[in-house]
């Protein structure tokens, strides 16, 4: 990744720290530490390559060097965010869907936490928190988006089918301006993050609207229904087939096989 004009783009952009590494195992890893010693609230960790990339429930995230972009913010919130910190994964996955719209791409949010293009995942975000007592201190929001082709997994290891963003727009695709771009977004939507606007435009682009999915939330527990939308901290809203509404607060959204 070249230095220069990673830093020439982010120097535009009001950010804490910006710290670049050629490898890591996760950059997730790194801030959380980083963020306990005392890093400014939007300070960014970008690799080039991660060797023990992380996405939820602790699965594997693919980031090989030279194709792909792995970097974590980390935020101190303030006052009035910390009753909404659990709408900052929508925050996150819209600075990436906005980047993706900006290119001229249609980019829907797979609940809660996938973005997908032509249907199949690009990126994903990865949410940690750091206690202090009863108190979240920190957040470090650890975001991943394939740019080439040679970032996309094998299909042996993928749980969704995936792309990368120059296949969907079948060009070269410049990964420090993309970067660039989901962090300029982030900036420009972060004081919404209270706001009903930040649902509205959450659902807008949510995938699945009106269809019979299911949510796995582990442990074997399979939750059947049709998206209507979401609750005000970012549950996903379902409504069963007894047309009883249902709220899901975890687990990974698929679309239903028909029978
Ligand atoms: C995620 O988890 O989608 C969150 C991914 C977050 C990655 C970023 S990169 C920077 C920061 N540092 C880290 O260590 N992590 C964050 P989840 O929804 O649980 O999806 C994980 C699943 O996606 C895996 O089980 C694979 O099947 C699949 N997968 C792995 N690598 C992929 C890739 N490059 N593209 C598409 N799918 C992938």
């Amino acid at each position: 990744m070249d230095q220069n004009e990673l830093n020439r783009l982010l120097s535009r952009l009001r950010l804490g720290d910006v710290r670049y590494f050629d490898s890591l195992g996760s950059t997730n890893d790194e801030a959380l530490a980083w963020a306990t010693s005392g890093a400014r609230d939007m300070s960014v960790i970008i690799a080039d390559e991660q060797t023990m990339g992380r996405g939820r429930y602790d699965r594997p995230w693919f980031t090989p060097s030279g194709t792909a972009l792995a970097f974590s913010l980390i935020i101190h919130p303030a006052a009035s965010e910390r009753p909404h910190l659990s709408r900052l994964v929508g925050l996150a996955a819209l600075s990436i869907a906005y980047s993706m719209q900006a290119r001229g791409l249609y980019p829907e949010i797979k609940w809660p936490n996938d973005v997908l293009l032509n249907r199949r995942k690009v990126a994903g975000v990865l949410i940690e928190l750091v206690w202090s007592g009863e108190d979240v201190e920190n957040i470090v929001i650890g975001i991943g988006v394939n740019i080439s082709k040679r970032s996309v997994p094998s299909t042996d290891i993928l749980r969704f089918p995936a792309t990368s963003l120059e296949d969907a727009l079948g060009q070269p695709v410049d990964r420090v301006q993309v970067l660039h771009d989901i962090l300029a977004r982030f900036i420009t939507l972060r004081p919404q993050l209270g706001t009903d606007a930040l649902i509205k435009e959450w659902e807008k682009v949510l995938a699945y609207q009106g269809r019979q999915v299911q949510v796995d939330m582990g442990g074997g527990q399979v939750i059947t229904g049709k998206v209507v939308g979401l609750e005000p901290d970012g549950s996903l809203n379902l409504r069963d087939e007894n047309g009883k509404p249902v709220t899901v607060r975890f687990g990974d959204v698929r679309l239903r096989p028909f029978a």
